[in-house]
C-alpha cells in the first residue's frame, strides 16, 4: 500500500470518524478504555497511522502534523467527554439505587400489649403505692403454718371448710390467700408496715363463669400505733374512689374473717348496681401475736380483694375463662 499524503489523510479521516462513532457509542466505562488503547494507545491505530509519517517528504509531513493533531485532539475530547457523561450516570444509577423514599409506609411490627389482668394490679398497685404502701410479694408453696395458722386460723377452724385447699406431699399446699405473704413480712419487719400484697391464689373450686381454680388476689395491710376502723374506711373509700371514680356509694356491712375482728365486706353501687367487691377488717390480736407484735401495743388493718373480679366488672367480662384463654380476638380489646 503506496504511503502518499493522501493515503495517510484518508486514512485519518476515516480513523477519525470511525473512532468517534465507537467512542460516542461505549456504554461502560471498561468499553471506552479498551477503545482508548486500541485507538490511541501506543500500538494503537492512530500510532500506526502515523508511522508511515517516516516515508513522506519533509514538505508534506508537517502538513500531515497538524491533520494528526487535530484528530488526536478531537479523539481525546470525544473520549473525555464520554468519560465524563459514563461516571456521571454511573453516579446517578448508585444514587437513585441507594436512595430512600421517605414517604414509603414503615415497616409496622405487631406491638403487645398488658393483659386485662396485669393492666388491674398495676392500676391497683399504683393507688396502693401512691397511699405510701410497699409491694410484697412471697412463695406460691407454702405450709399450713404460714396460709392458716399464724392468720388464726388452726386445723379445726370452721374457716378451713370455707375454702378448699389444694395439698402437695409433705405437709406442703397451694396458697390459698396472699395473707401468707403478709405473716412472712411482719415476722422480718417492725411496724410501722404498709404493705400490698399481689399474686396468684389456688383454690379446690368448681370451675364456671365466675370460678376459678388458680385465681388472682390482691391484699393490703397496714400495722400501726392508734391504727382504727377510720382509717381502714377511709383507705377503702379512696382506694374505691380511685378504681371506680368519684361520689360512688361504698356499704361497709358486717362480716367474718378468722384474721380480723371486726369484719366487714365493702360494697359499692356501680352503674345501678350493688356489687361486693373486697372483704376486711381489724387485725385480729391472735394474728399479731403469731408474728410476735405486742396487741397492746400495736393495731392493724386488711383488705383483700379478688382481681378477675375487679377487671370482670370494669371490662364487662361475662365469664372468668375468657381470662386465661390467650384468645387473642378477646385479649386485643384491652
Ligand atoms: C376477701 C377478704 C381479706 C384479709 C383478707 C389479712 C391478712 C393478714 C391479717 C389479717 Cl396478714 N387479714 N387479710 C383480711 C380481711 C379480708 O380478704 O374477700 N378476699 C378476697
Amino acid at each position: 500500500m503506496p504511503s502518499s499524503l493522501e493515503n495517510i489523510s484518508t486514512q485519518l479521516t476515516s480513523l477519525k470518524q470511525e473512532a468517534t462513532k465507537a467512542l460516542t457509542a461505549a456504554d461502560t466505562l471498561e468499553a471506552l478504555e479498551q477503545l482508548r488503547v486500541n485507538y490511541l494507545g501506543k500500538k494503537g491505530q492512530l500510532s500506526q497511522i502515523l508511522r508511515g509519517m517516516g516515508k513522506l517528504s519533509p514538505e508534506e509531513r508537517p502538513r500531515l502534523g497538524a491533520l494528526a493533531n487535530e484528530v488526536k485532539e478531537a479523539l481525546q475530547i470525544a473520549l473525555e467527554t464520554q468519560k465524563t457523561e459514563l461516571q456521571q450516570a454511573q453516579i446517578q444509577a448508585q444514587l437513585e439505587a441507594e436512595t430512600v423514599d421517605v414517604t414509603m409506609p414503615g415497616v409496622s411490627r405487631p406491638l403487645g400489649r398488658v393483659h386485662p389482668l396485669n393492666g388491674m394490679v398495676d392500676r391497683m398497685l399504683d393507688i396502693f403505692v401512691g397511699l405510701g404502701y410497699t409491694v410484697a410479694e412471697g412463695p406460691e408453696i407454702e405450709t399450713d403454718y404460714y396460709n392458716f395458722e399464724a392468720l388464726n386460723t388452726p386445723a379445726d377452724h370452721p374457716a378451713r371448710d370455707m375454702q378448699d385447699t389444694l395439698y402437695l406431699s409433705e405437709g406442703k399446699l397451694l396458697r390459698t390467700q396472699t395473707s401468707s405473704v403478709q405473716i412472712r413480712y411482719m415476722e422480718t419487719h417492725e411496724p410501722p408496715i404498709r404493705i400490698v400484697a399481689p399474686g396468684r391464689v389456688y383454690r379446690r373450686d368448681t370451675v364456671d363463669a365466675t370460678h376459678s381454680a388458680v385465681f388472682h388476689q390482691l391484699e393490703i395491710l397496714a400495722i400501726d400505733k392508734n391504727l382504727t376502723f377510720t382509717d381502714l374506711k377511709g383507705t377503702i373509700k379512696e382506694f374505691l374512689r380511685q378504681m371506680f371514680g368519684d361520689d360512688l356509694p361504698v356499704l361497709f356491712r358486717a362480716s367474718y374473717f378468722p384474721f380480723t375482728e371486726p369484719s366487714a365486706e365493702v360494697d359499692v353501687q356501680w352503674k345501678g348496681k350493688w356489687l361486693e367487691v373486697m372483704g376486711c377488717g381489724m387485725v385480729d390480736p391472735n394474728v399479731l401475736k403469731a408474728v410476735g407484735y405486742d396487741p397492746e401495743v400495736y393495731t392493724g388493718f386488711a383488705a383483700g380483694l379478688g382481681i378477675e373480679r375487679f377487671a370482670m366488672v370494669l371490662h364487662q367480662i361475662d365469664d372468668i375463662r375468657r381470662l386465661y384463654s390467650s384468645d387473642l380476638r378477646f385479649l386485643r380489646q384491652f
